[in-house]
């Protein structure tokens, strides 16, 4: 793999000159309409794109955003922000990747393209496999391509020697069939993107109040006097927040931000729907307060805030929620014993912020009778998210802030549909009560036991245990840490298989058989034998809806996913009862099956036929807390030393640039941030670069340590001054993915250390 250095990374390849300096305008507006427009010219896209875009998020004949999994506001008529925008135009690009392609260039060649170059190649147009004597892909016909896999996964000595990877833009439907084949299979083995950003949140909510979820609505952030927005960038990652955000600030709640970095949503902007504000210019305040936390100082912070409760408590017991901690909680003395023996300088230190900052956010908290706290990668990605998410909600706990009208937990989600894929039973973990509904409405004997996550896949295909894989949608090879240890493992296999819209670097790490099927995308017309039909997606506050895209298909050799994985499921289970068949010639029957096996999706085709769909109940907004004591449960989390001991290493994290999705990149820019045309760069606070003897646009080094004492290295990056605390950096992924060792994993979430990445920083060799 080329990871050579070039200024744009994995972006369009370019020799323009760089430039850094302070963004100073409003977040959205004018900057986003123009940058829209330069993606709409280049997908080809000038009028389709923007048509498109009246019946994204329409209540009930659009198709969801493909974008991010934030809920679509109900008082908004439209509904779209910059982000999504290009997103959907991604997907429905003019540009075509078909056979010619694939013959005029061999797999080493493409190999040396950017990431971005392949991407840009367009939508894939049919079904191809690796030939290894040509080192090309060529065509294959749909049931070659089943029976093949079927092959290879019926020759294997068990079930669990394969791993079937999800990226979270799988529908619900496909989600539900897409377990449902593996388990009758045989295995658990059902990595997903979760792994990467959610897991910790998911299992901090779990142990603390019985729910995978936030409980927190839009209702909620519409009605809440103080919201706390931790590790997230919203203007970029979320865009839709801003509307959110401003409502807040503009009806008087107080809006604080904490953040190492001061992202452009901690300002102001111009409401992202709001036409007339924008030909108007008017701005509008996202924010109210800003604390610039140290990388993995938010436990610290939340810790001291509720040490402040407890003092106040302490004049006046009427702080305290006492009526909810007594009928609803179990553990509060314990938690206020650590919390009291916690020294303030302690808190101070690890927290990165002065007691006094630490005063006043909790004066904040305090002060408001109605409060919403969310958060993203900025708290699950390092290692001790589950206790901090856990602090988080003991926090809320004090003052009753869970299960009220304007209260609750609030993670914000990631991909547009990486809930919902664990609620349809994508899960490495599933639980007994899940696989035995699921036995029984499907006649199938599941296996027991934990499967494979991302980074035990990773390490399975490295050892040999694993020799099969398929990625339903996503980048793996990129997406995943440790570049070259992950590209091992997938060359390790005796098949990868890849169900995709466009072509990408996982295509060309591959096994010594390989497989790349082409699929519908969410915005195309997905008609079966008994007619078009729709799919269902949740957001990140668990509301489901219908999603039917009325576009053209890409091209007519498409297939839906549902349909792909039927195909799988029918050749390498031919003596199946499972009706594969007829759930692909009509959704509502899959639908049919959801409703008996999954809890709150009683009457589901009725229920997601209504506009807006339908939220799933949830116990704990209820303050039914299904946890083993029946009771919401306060954690008990020693504070973590998250302060490197040698002065002269400091935090990296890992973060997207406003110009990308995930693994995908659309351009060498990070508007928000001031930086234009490169990508291989670290920021670095000024005293930072001055002890390292290090101008604006120096070239460096960044070797990183391993949990594990093993290091690795990029060269050739520019340092450039950044306003980030002290020791601490910041660069994107998934250029500095191969900074993060295999080990480099979190005990409590088994996610990846994409935030907290121990570096060393010196000239350029
Ligand atoms: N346009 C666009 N939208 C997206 C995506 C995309 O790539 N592009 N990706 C989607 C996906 S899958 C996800 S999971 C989400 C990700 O959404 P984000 O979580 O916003 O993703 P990152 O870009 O990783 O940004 C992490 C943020 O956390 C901050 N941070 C880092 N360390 C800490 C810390 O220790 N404490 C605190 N308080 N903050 C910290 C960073 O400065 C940064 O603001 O966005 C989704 N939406
Ligand atoms: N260092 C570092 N690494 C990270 C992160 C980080 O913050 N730092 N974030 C992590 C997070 S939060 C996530 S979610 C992962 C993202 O990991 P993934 O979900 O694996 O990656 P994406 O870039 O979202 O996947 C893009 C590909 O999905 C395919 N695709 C697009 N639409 C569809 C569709 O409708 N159907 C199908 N079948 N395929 C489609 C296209 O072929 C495209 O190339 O990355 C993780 N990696
Ligand atoms: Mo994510």
């Amino acid at each position: 793999m080329p990871d050579r250095p070039r200024q744009g990374g994995f972006g369009p390849a370019t020799d323009r000159s760089w430039s850094s300096s302070p963004y100073r305008h409003p977040a959205a507006g004018w900057g986003a309409a123009l940058s829209v427009g330069e993606v709409l010219v280049r997908q080809q896209q000038p009028v389709l794109g923007t048509r498109a875009m009246f019946i994204m998020n329409h209540p009930n004949r659009g198709f969801d955003c493909p974008g991010c999994a934030w809920p679509d506001d109900k008082g908004v008529r439209l509904d779209i922000c910059e982000n999504g925008i290009k997103h959907v135009t991604w997907e429905m690009t003019r540009k075509r990747v078909g056979r010619e392609f694939f013959a005029a260039h061999t797999v080493s060649e493409l190999a040396e393209w950017t990431d971005f170059a392949l991407e840009d190649q367009g939508r894939l147009t049919e079904p191809m496999t690796y030939d290894a004597e040509t080192d090309r892909y060529v065509p294959i016909r749909w049931h070659e391509a089943f029976a093949l896999i079927a092959a290879e996964l019926r020759a294997l000595e068990t079930p669990d020697q394969a791993t079937f990877y999800t990226s979270g833009r799988l529908s619900n439907e496909a989600s539900f069939l897409y377990q449902l084949m593996v388990r009758e299979y045989g295995t658990n083995n059902l990595p997903d993107c979760s792994n990467m950003c959610h897991e910790a949140s998911g299992r901090a909510l779990t142990a603390s109040i019985a729910t995978g979820k936030g409980t927190a609505d839009l209702e909620d952030w519409e009605q809440c006097d103080a919201l706390f927005v931790l590790g997230v960038n919203a203007a970029s990652n979320a865009p839709r927040m801003l509307t959110s955000l401003a409502e807040a600030v503009d009806r008087g709640a107080r809006v604080v931000h904490v953040n190492p970095l001061v992202e452009a949503a901690s300002t102001r902007t111009i409401v992202p729907h709001e036409i007339l504000d924008m030909a108007r210019f008017k701005t509008t305040e996202t924010s109210t307060d800003s604390l610039q936390v140290r990388p993995g100082g938010d436990l610290a912070l939340i810790r001291g805030m509720a040490k402040v409760v407890f003092e106040a408590a302490e004049d006046d017991p009427g702080v305290l929620d006492v009526a909810f901690l007594e009928m609803y909680t179990t553990g509060l003395e314990e938690y206020r014993a650590i919390v009291e023996a916690t020294p303030w300088d302690e808190l101070v230190e690890q927290s990165g912020l002065a007691e006094s900052d630490i005063r006043h956010a909790a004066g904040i908290y305090l002060a408001s009778a109605r409060t919403v706290i969310s958060w993203c990668l900025g708290v699950s990605q390092h290692e001790h998210g589950v206790d901090t998410v856990r602090e988080i909600v003991n926090l809320l706990m004090l003052r009753g802030n869970i299960g009220r009208p304007g209260t609750g937990p609030s993670p914000v989600r990631g991909h547009s549909n990486v809930q919902g894929n664990r609620t349809c039973g994508i899960n490495h973990n599933p639980t007994e009560a899940f696989l035995e509904r699921l036995d029984e409405v499907c006649g199938i004997r599941s296996p027991r036991g934990r499967g494979l996550d991302t980074v035990h896949t990773v390490a399975a295909m490295h050892a040999g245990a694993v020799k099969v894989f398929v990625g339903m949608g996503g980048n793996f090879v990129r997406a995943a840490p440790d570049t070259p240890f992950t590209a091992a493992g997938l060359r390790q296999c005796n098949l990868t298989v890849h169900v995709s819209t466009k072509l990408n670097r996982s295509h060309l790490v591959h096994g010594e058989k390989a497989l790349i099927l082409p699929c519908l995308g969410r915005t195309e017309k997905d008609e079966q034998r008994t007619g078009p039909q729709g799919i269902s997606t949740e957001d990140a506050m668990s509301s489901v809806q219908l999603s039917i895209g009325a576009r053209r298909p890409a091209s007519p050799q498409l297939l839906s996913e549902p349909a792909i994985i039927a195909g799988i499921a029918r050749a390498t289970m031919p003596e199946s009862a499972t009706p594969w068949e007829d759930y692909v010639a009509d959704y509502d029957t899959i639908r049919d099956v959801m409703a008996q096996v999954l809890p709150g999706f009683d009457g589901f085709n009725e229920l997601v036929r209504q506009p807006y769909g339908f939220r799933i109940p949830q116990p704990a907004r209820e303050r039914d807390f299904r946890t083993p004591s029946g009771k919401a449960e306060f954690s008990h989390a020693p504070l973590p030393d998250v302060i490197p001991e040698d002065a002269d290493v400091l935090v990296l994290q890992t973060m997207r640039s406003h110009d990308q999705w995930n693994t995908t990149i659309y351009s060498n820019d990070d508007r928000y941030r001031g930086v234009r045309n490169i990508r291989e760069l670290i920021l670095m606070n000024r005293r930072d670069m001055r002890d390292r003897g290090l101008e604006e646009g120096a070239l460096v080094d960044i070797v990183s340590t391993s949990k594990d004492g093993s290091q690795r290295e990029v060269r050739g990056f520019r340092a450039l001054e950044y306003d980030v605390p002290r020791g601490s950096a910041a660069g994107y992924m998934p250029e500095l993915n191969v900074l993060i060792g295999a080990a480099d994993f979190s005990a409590q979430s088994d996610q990846p250390l994409m935030k907290s990445i121990r570096v060393r920083v010196t000239p350029a060799a």
